[in-house]
């Protein structure tokens, strides 16, 4: 259903191409006949665009099913030749790899950069080359906003808000001692699910983050985190952790010290993939943020769009519903990720 609203949003704007001018540096496809790539570009047409896609990593659950999704729209049979690689979560390995498709000249570039700095340069080199460049699911901050066509993603200060709201009104109600799990350091869903939660609950004085330290969005990290938490506060009520993945981590420690998630500890969480779905629907986890990562199809038509001439926004936000454990129950038998 997402899906099929974004589409079309992005199709409208595909007619309204003259006043907006944004194809400016699209060398991709048909806007410039005969320019890189491999079949001569104008994907309208049904030739092969040329895509390479430069992933985090594979640190989460929600990662795999963005990746699924992606490697599932962008297929030979849609008309794109995707270059798919792996960042590992690192920094350099994403700019080796936008070098490297710079390089080979393809049509588009499109990627999730894993922290928001230190991608003018390399952005700056795809510019030059005439590569269009499509943000997915993280933004950048850059000094140049004309180094990318467009972002599309979730709003993450939404999200951790609508975690502060609910921690707020149904766990604030008295003296609460939080601990927060933190995405990637310097990660845009980090730093802005963060900010959230601190506006949506900073006008509670029953709601304290006692202590908050990244566990890298990975299991074995909110894990290993979250063990030295409960080493150190013994008093702790509540557990926000930026994705789920960091949440079943959390789920672990807190069994091993012999406490019930769920009910000694309250646990929230942001992503909604089928593992933290499960566990909320099991008691374990009490309310859970999605994130939708089914980006893929929207990425396929926002490239399509551009390469037949057309434009699209420069934000293109996803949206995202919520769980408590009776609506986890109940979406779970449907839920695709
Ligand atoms: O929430 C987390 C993943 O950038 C929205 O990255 C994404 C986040 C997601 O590792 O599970």
């Amino acid at each position: 259903m997402l899906s099929r609203s974004l589409r079309s949003r992005i199709l409208v704007t595909a007619t309204a191409v003259a006043a907006l001018g944004l194809a400016a540096c699209s060398s991709g496809g048909g806007t410039t006949p005969g320019s890189s790539g491999t079949a001569g570009g104008g994907g309208g047409g049904g030739d092969t665009i040329t895509v390479g896609f430069s992933q985090v990593g594979a640190e989460s659950g929600w990662r795999a099913a963005n990746t699924k999704s992606i490697q599932e729209s962008l297929t030979k049979e849609n008309g794109f030749d995707l270059k798919f690689s792996d960042a590992q979560q690192k920094q350099e390995n994403q700019i080796q790899a936008i070098r490297s498709y710079i390089a080979q000249g393809v049509d588009y570039i499109a990627f999730s950069p894993v922290v928001e700095t230190g991608w003018d340069a390399v952005l700056e080199e795809a510019k030059q080359a005439n590569i269009p460049v499509i943000l997915t699911d993280r933004a950048v901050d850059v000094a140049d906003e004309t180094l990318y066509q467009t972002f599309i993603g979730s709003d993450f200060v939404e999200e951790g808000r609508r975690i502060g709201q609910w921690v707020s009104e149904n766990l604030g109600t008295e003296p609460i001692n939080v601990v927060e799990l933190q995405g990637t350091t310097g990660s845009a869903p980090a730093i802005d699910r963060k900010a959230g939660f601190e506006e949506a609950t900073k006008d509670n004085p029953n709601v304290k983050v006692v202590a908050s330290q990244t566990g890298d969005f990975t299991r074995d990290g909110g894990k290993k985190v979250m063990e030295g938490f409960l080493q150190s506060n013994p008093d702790i009520d509540v557990v926000y952790a930026h994705n789920d993945d960091m949440g079943l981590g959390a789920i672990e420690a807190i069994e091993a010290a012999g406490k019930k998630p769920g009910e000694d500890i309250k646990i929230v969480t942001i992503d909604g993939v089928k593992d933290g779905m499960t566990a909320l629907a099991e008691g374990k986890i009490n309310y859970i943020v999605e994130c939708n990562p089914l980006l893929g199809p929207d990425l396929a038509d926002i490239i399509k769009t551009l390469d037949s001439g057309g434009t699209v926004e420069r934000r293109i936000v996803t949206e995202d519903g919520a769980f408590d454990q009776e609506q986890a129950k109940e979406a779970l038998p449907d839920r695709q990720y």
